[in-house]
């Protein structure tokens, strides 16, 4: 097997050598990373989020960390969503855009103190952004990347899993909230959340010396839970209805067009970035929506494809940015994003592999 690095430019997870160790065979990048994508059987993997327990490396959810006596106000100028009414140890979902109102990220932001936040981010310099808005606002903030490196555990049992380890009162963790805790002298924060609809937590691991430490534990502990390696799967999200940035997304992508709009906050200052750009689209409507489609040929179980063109009378009228076979559904299903004029119920053609491949138009979500 080919190596990787050693590489300044490619950072390795903490839990790298024990995904390595669990049979891994495909990554993918992420915020200078590598996130694990497949670990060989992909039912399998499905099969254990929904219906026992599966755990993720996800580490590339960096954090840009925001501290200082403007670090509320910072967080809030480069988040679209109100964050005034959020309570230490809670975490919010935030669109964030550039000045055009161009999604450039949608974080899970965890307000640690009134005057520390996180910003677990998706696949974007997101350090470099917030340094260079603080620094144009003159605000006096310090940002930086903490040594902090996620693993979600996610499916029907992964509470019991937690609580095993950590104790009953886990259970009392409400969604997007978080609290500390620490196992074999492993510090952490342990939030409700994670990039699935099938429940579950994400273990915010505090030290990246003790990656492979964590995850022996998970492991151990879940066995008789029938734990098994995993990654955001790539089906049950768009089951689900949930946006991968970046995946689904383009460099001209609004949170209007994907759904996001009832994350954005029209009333927030206007030095919040991208809001005037936000207001003026949401005044004349966004050109673009995100919707589903189904595939009639429930035959077709290649694999995952992004970003097809989609057709209406043979001309294009938006792309299927992702889509794959869905075990519930029993179809190919998969995201569109296209022009407004297209409705659901629409008959489409989706182009993969230079097939037009004949499919009707639906609502989101899925399930
Ligand atoms: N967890 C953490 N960091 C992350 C992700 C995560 N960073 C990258 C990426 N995922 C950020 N994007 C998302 C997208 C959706 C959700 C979380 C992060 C999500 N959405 C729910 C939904 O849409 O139903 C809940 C949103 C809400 O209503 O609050 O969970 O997964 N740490």
């Amino acid at each position: 097997m080919a190596e990787i690095g050693p590489n300044t430019r490619l950072r390795l997870s903490p839990y790298y050598d024990a995904t390595v160790q669990e049979g891994v065979v495909a990554f993918s990048p992420y915020n200078r990373m590598l996130m694990p994508v497949s670990y060989g059987d992909p039912m399998a993997e499905y099969d254990r989020l929904m219906h026992g327990v599966a755990m993720w490396d996800v580490a590339v959810q960096r954090q840009v960390q925001i501290s200082g006596s403007d670090a509320a106000r910072l967080t809030q100028v480069l988040s679209l969503r109100d964050l005034s009414k959020c309570a230490v140890n809670q975490g919010k979902y935030v669109p964030i855009c550039d000045h055009r109102g161009v999604l450039i990220n949608d974080p899970v932001v965890l307000k640690l103190a009134d005057d520390l936040y996180w910003m677990s981010i998706a696949d974007n310099n997101m350090l470099m952004w917030a340094r260079a808005i603080a620094a144009e606002r003159g605000f006096d903030v310090d940002i930086c990347e903490p040594d902090v490196s996620p693993m979600a555990v996610q499916g029907p049992k992964a509470e019991d899993v937690v609580a095993s380890i950590f104790g009953d009162w886990v259970r009392d963790i409400r969604f997007f909230w978080f609290a500390e805790a620490e196992i074999n002298g492993i510090p952490m924060k342990i939030a409700r959340s994670g990039f699935s609809k099938q429940g579950g937590f994400e273990l915010y691991l505090m030290d990246g010396s003790r990656g492979v430490d964590l995850w022996n534990i998970i492991r151990e502990a879940g066995q008789r839970f029938g734990i098994g390696p995993g990654n955001p799967n790539p089906v049950e999200r768009i089951e689900s209805g949930l946006l991968s940035y970046g995946g689904d997304t383009d460099d001209e992508t609004n949170p209007f067009e994907v759904r996001l709009g009832q994350y954005v906050n029209l009333d927030l200052a206007d030095d919040v970035v991208g809001i005037k750009a936000l207001r003026r689209i949401h005044a004349d409507g966004p050109k673009r929506h995100q919707l589903g489609v189904r595939l009639d040929d429930w035959s077709t179980q290649a694999g995952h494809a992004t970003w097809c063109d989609v057709l209406v009378d043979g001309q294009k009228v938006g792309s299927m940015t992702n889509g794959g076979w869905s075990p519930r559904l029993h179809a190919v299903i998969g995201f569109v994003l296209v022009s407004r004029t297209v409705k659901i119920g629409d008959r489409v053609e989706v182009v993969r592999n230079g097939e037009p491949l004949p499919g009707t138009i639906c609502d989101l979500p899925f399930v």
